[in-house]
């Protein structure tokens, strides 16, 4: 018997996150966010997704999106999710997703849903568009999560409010309906991987930046991640070092470090002596070769369409599987008449 048991794999926690298709995702987005979904592939049991949905609520253009989501999909593919024992899925497939958040809408307050900071700011930013699925924005988020009993959800600092929110729904709902719902907890990257704008280096890196020269895309080209960092604002110090003041290099040192494993001490000691130029061009080598195994399995991938189908429909099943279980308890529970 006991031995039976030692054979049965433990339960993982599970871990969800998403990522809305809006652009090819940047180094930012990599070293922050994505890197760090890889690293929990094998000691939870995750689910990772593109959020196609939250993607229409501003306005946008549908091949794009088309495009945007196949190629989001075939890059989550292409990093080391171990999608045969995790699920990797596109929200949309999942109809679920979209059922729950509107029952959770009817248990989330008017007040507390308009003082969500993200809301304010992207209404700010398209004055002419601020529909209603931008407000209810994070009503499918706290879906998302708590459909599949979730504890943990890796995410940046700025959606920190939006998993306090899901946290106060479900704690609400289970207040209501005894215990529905997981309460998830964040799970906050180290605070060392954000990465900064080689042009404004005190804003984030983003990949809806106008400048093109400000970001590094997933898949910049070798020339062009060297291009990008040459031109990389730094100072007129001349001296490798991790300093208050410095923010072109301390970003370049924190990219270097996140690419190579050494801590700042080591990354000083090598490069004394040696002026910006030799560090710019180590810095483009090493980002070069930390994307060039995730370039090589995204351009193959890519190109075999039916892969690519044949993936998104086992996800969007096993997602749909696990999802229903939780959505089939949540409409008992708020007394929709069953037929079975
Ligand atoms: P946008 O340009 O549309 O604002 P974004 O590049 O800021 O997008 P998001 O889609 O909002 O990216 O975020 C995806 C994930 O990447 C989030 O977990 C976010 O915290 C993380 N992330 C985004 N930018 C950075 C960055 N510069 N450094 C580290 N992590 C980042
Ligand atoms: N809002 C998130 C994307 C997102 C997400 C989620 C993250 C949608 N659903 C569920 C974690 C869990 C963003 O813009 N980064």
């Amino acid at each position: 018997m006991d031995n039976i048991k030692e054979n049965v794999p433990a339960k993982q926690p599970k871990v969800l996150s998403l990522i809305q298709p809006t652009a090819m995702p940047t180094l930012g987005n990599y070293l922050g966010a994505l890197k760090n979904w890889a690293s929990m592939a094998d000691d939870y049991d995750c689910l990772f997704g593109v959020a196609d949905l939250h993607a229409i609520t501003v306005r946008h253009d549908p091949a794009s999106l088309r495009r945007q989501t196949m190629e989001m999909f075939a890059l989550l593919l292409s990093l080391d999710l171990k999608p045969d024992k995790n699920i990797v899925f596109i929200q949309s497939h999942v109809p679920a997703h979209a059922e729950l958040s509107w029952i959770l809408n009817c248990y989330t307050q008017f007040g507390e849903a308009s003082r969500m900071t993200q809301f304010k700011e992207k209404s700010q930013k398209h004055a002419d568009n601020v529909n209603v699925g931008l407000f209810t924005y994070p009503t499918l988020m706290a879906a998302d999560i708590l459909l599949y009993q979730t504890n943990y959800v890796p995410i940046g600092a700025d959606q920190k409010q939006h998993l306090e929110i899901t946290r106060d729904i479900a704690e609400r709902f289970n207040g209501i309906y005894g215990n529905v719902f997981t309460v998830p907890e964040p799970f906050i990257g180290k605070s060392g991987a954000r990465i900064m704008s080689l042009q404004e280096p005190n804003n984030k890196m983003s990949k809806t930046d106008p400048n093109p020269k400000a970001s590094i895309s997933m898949l910049d080209t070798p020339d062009m991640i060297i291009k990008k960092f040459k031109s990389a604002v730094t100072d007129s110090e001349a001296c490798v070092k991790y300093a208050e003041g410095k923010d072109g290099i301390n970003n370049l040192m924190a990219i270097y470090s996140c690419c190579t494993g050494l801590d700042y001490a080591a990354i000083e000691q090598q490069f004394e002596g040696k002026g910006y130029g030799d560090f710019k061009l180590a810095v483009a080598q090493a980002v070069i070769e930390h994307l060039r195994p995730v370039q090589e399995k995204f351009n193959s991938i890519i190109k075999d369409k039916s892969y690519l189908a044949q993936c998104a429909q086992n996800g969007a099943q096993r997602a749909s599987y696990a999802a229903h279980k939780t959505l089939e308890k949540v409409m008992k529970k708020v007394g929709f008449f069953q037929i079975r």
